[in-house]
């Protein structure tokens, strides 16, 4: 009796209110299935585990053993002279920048380290030992090949020739290779930039010298008792943060392109629904595309579907998580399972017959989940391997990159005769158009005969099109799953803001139905909607993985280029956000939008509020600097509209707000006609 009453006093584990924690249907349909099968998510240890208020404040110093030394602001604020410590003396600036710039070396090496892999694989394909791997856009290579000093053509008898391509991939592949170690100069994409912004970076002297070493460095400034100066350490963030999104970030997205092909727009679909009971299911997560580009041309061989019809199946049905969705939707049209969140949820259908994985935003926790199903989960990379035994390690080696691949698909349908009875796939899915880079925007915002952004330039300019956000980044646990990036981008396009996404912002608009030209006519203001009815396009464009916000600065590049709308970046009528961010990528990321000119809001919160003079430093002070900032704010409509209003303030510079107050009468008196009629 008395163990009885002890046990019933134990108290039920919390769980996650499905509602509360995503907006969307098949997400709160998982999440009551894993509650019914007791198998433990995210969304339920959000519940339970409440987060560091100190860590979030961004105030907590561990960088040696005399800490963690902790130095919480005071509840009245700070009066007088702030005299918080650290053991050291390091003030609260001090360690809010350490914490700051740690993260940013973080983001920037894992977005770079992904550079590398893929600059060794085209090293490799160079020097004709990979044979699975071949070059499949020589266009984007002859483009590139400048930027590295590669010569595209030569002079035989006095006349000019087109270079033969192995030569120029072989020259861009040493060359490319060389950005993360070499000993002098600078990164050779940072010529890329508009030249005021290229001239300021050069004037603050942070133009990044070679990408390993900014990343390095930071981890020795940032090692108790060497960088003592915000500012300093903030500029050193500059530095590693450009190395990301103008050096390792942009080689990836190039050679990728000219390795796997340059994306065009193409259609698919999104979300949970789209795997399939009587298919093969196989999911792919993660981020380099080395690994799933094998996987989708292993699953799409003949050998491999016949295979699958033998043991009962009636093909393969391949679904991406993450960025690795984001890349081989952009360019083999394979439909993507969900967002960051959704990956335990992908093996609680009972449907998944094996989970691929290679690094970065993979749960350890997906290994406990899929021992509750059939599930295979398979890690790939060795630089990320997982403790628990269930797990399968197949070390991919891009040498025998088929092999590999056929021998993992091979394993996922084999186990598809292990799944259970009690599966449960989401109705719900979305169609969705995916797969702008610079290039496509320009055929369909430029015209190819222009060769430039104009028509784009011109809807802004004449005001149909208010300006440019870009809306990045991850889902975060501590918020309501897509609400944040949904609402905030559905405000930003009511208000004729055209939006550019990626990562998993991308992945959450596909699944809410706003990647199609549909969305225009729904969700749209009257002057984005009527660009984007005439183009043809949805009013918010898909440009890639997380690596790919390279594209938008590209983009952005091209806005400037096109001219009519300033000289530089931090001239355009555009913002930036990750509004419910989590990973150190996003800072990165943050960083170098802020240091190439964009005013940059992220959601939640930013791990500041301890150090306001740091914080005000980064919200204000590097607006003179760069003509980026960064700003802060949770509620996605005042979100929305800060960004607004920062492009609002750059149309008025530019001259241009008049423009679009005429736009928006005619409209106005056209419609008033229209229902008179
Ligand atoms: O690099 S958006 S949750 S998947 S970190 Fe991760 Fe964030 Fe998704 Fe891609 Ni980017």
């Amino acid at each position: 009796m008395a163990e009885e009453t002890k046990t019933s006093a134990v108290k039920a584990p919390k769980l996650a209110d499905p509602m509360e924690a995503s907006i969307e249907v098949s997400t709160q349909e998982m999440i009551r299935r894993s509650h019914r099968l007791q198998v433990e998510t995210v969304f339920d240890r959000a519940v339970t585990m409440k987060p560091c208020a100190i860590g979030m404040q961004g105030i907590c110093c561990k960088n040696c053993a005399m800490g963690p030394c902790r130095l919480p602001l005071p509840k009245e604020g700070i009066v007088g002279e702030d005299t918080r410590k650290g053991l050291c003396g390091a003030t609260a600036n001090t360690i809010a920048s350490r914490n700051f710039s740690r993260m940013v070396a973080a983001g920037a090496a894992a977005h770079s380290d992904h550079g590398r892999g893929v600059a060794e694989v085209f090293l490799a394909v160079a020097r004709k030992e990979s044979k699975d791997y071949t070059i499949k856009d020589p266009d984007k290579l002859i483009q590139i090949a400048p930027y590295f000093d590669v010569a595209t053509t030569i002079e035989v008898d006095g006349k000019t020739q087109d270079r033969n391509i192995d030569e120029i991939a072989l020259g861009v592949a040493e060359a490319a290779i060389k950005e993360w170690g070499k000993n002098e100069g600078n990164l050779a994409y940072l010529k890329r930039a508009p030249k005021p912004l290229y001239e300021k970076w050069e004037k603050e002297g942070v133009l990044p010298r070679s990408i390993d070493r900014e990343i390095v460095e930071i981890m020795h400034r940032t090692h108790m008792g060497v960088d003592q100066d915000y500012k300093n350490l903030t500029k050193q963030c500059t530095r590693a943060s450009l190395a990301d999104g103008w050096g390792g970030s942009m080689i990836a997205t190039d050679l990728q392109d000219v390795m796997f092909g340059s994306p065009s727009p193409l259609q698919s679909e999104a979300n949970l629904g789209i795997m399939k009971a009587d298919h093969v299911n196989i999911i792919v997560h993660g981020h380099e595309p080395l690994l799933s580009e094998m996987i989708v041309a292993a699953a799409q061989s003949q050998e491999m579907i016949d295979y699958a019809k033998e043991k009962g199946a009636k093909g393969i049905q391949l679904g991406g998580i993450c960025c690795t969705a984001n890349e081989i939707l952009q360019r083999h049209g394979i439909p993507t399972a969900g967002t960051f969140l959704q990956q335990e949820l992908a093996i609680i259908t009972g449907a998944c017959d094996a989970m691929i994985v290679d690094v970065q935003c993979i749960f350890q926790n997906l290994a406990n989940v899929a021992k509750c199903f059939h599930t295979k989960l398979i890690t790939t990379h060795p630089i990320a391997k997982m403790e628990q035994d269930n797990v399968i390690h197949i070390q991919f080696d891009e040498h025998y990159a088929m092999q590999d691949a056929k021998r993992i698909v091979k394993m996922a349908i084999d186990n598809f005769l292990n799944r259970g009875a009690d599966v449960m796939i989401p109705q719900h899915k979305a169609t969705q158009i995916a797969g702008f880079g610079v290039e496509s925007i320009q055929y369909h915002l430029g015209g190819t005969f222009r060769g430039s952004y104009y028509t784009l330039n011109d809807n802004i300019i004449n005001g149909r099109i208010r300006g440019i956000a870009g809306v990045v980044g991850c889902n975060n646990a501590r918020t309501q799953h897509n609400s944040e990036h949904i609402t905030l981008i559905k405000e930003l396009i009511k208000n004729d803001v055209i939006v550019l996404t990626t990562g998993c912002s991308a992945i959450a608009c596909g699944i809410h139905g706003l990647l199609t030209p549909g969305a225009a006519a729904v969700h749209c203001g009257p002057g984005l909607a009527e660009v984007c009815e005439t183009v043809g396009i949805p009013p918010v464009l898909h440009l890639g993985s997380c690596v790919d916000n390279s594209r938008i600065l590209l983009a952005a590049t091209e806005v400037v280029k096109a001219g009519g709308l300033g000289k530089d970046i931090c001239d355009l009528p555009a913002a930036g956000s990750a509004p419910e961010w989590m990973s150190e990528k996003a800072i990165s990321i943050g960083q170098y939008f802020v240091a190439s000119g964009v005013y940059t809001v992220f959601g939640y919160h930013m791990p500041l509020e301890g150090a306001p003079v740091f914080k005000n430093h980064l919200y204000k002070e590097m607006e003179a600097i760069y003509g980026g900032k960064w700003d802060c704010e949770a509620d996605p409509i005042k979100h929305a509209h800060k960004m607004i209003a920062h492009i609002d303030k750059k149309r008025k510079e530019l001259g241009i707000d008049k423009a679009r107050d005429r736009v928006l009468m005619d409209m106005a008196d056209r419609q008033k006609l229209e229902a008179e009629a």
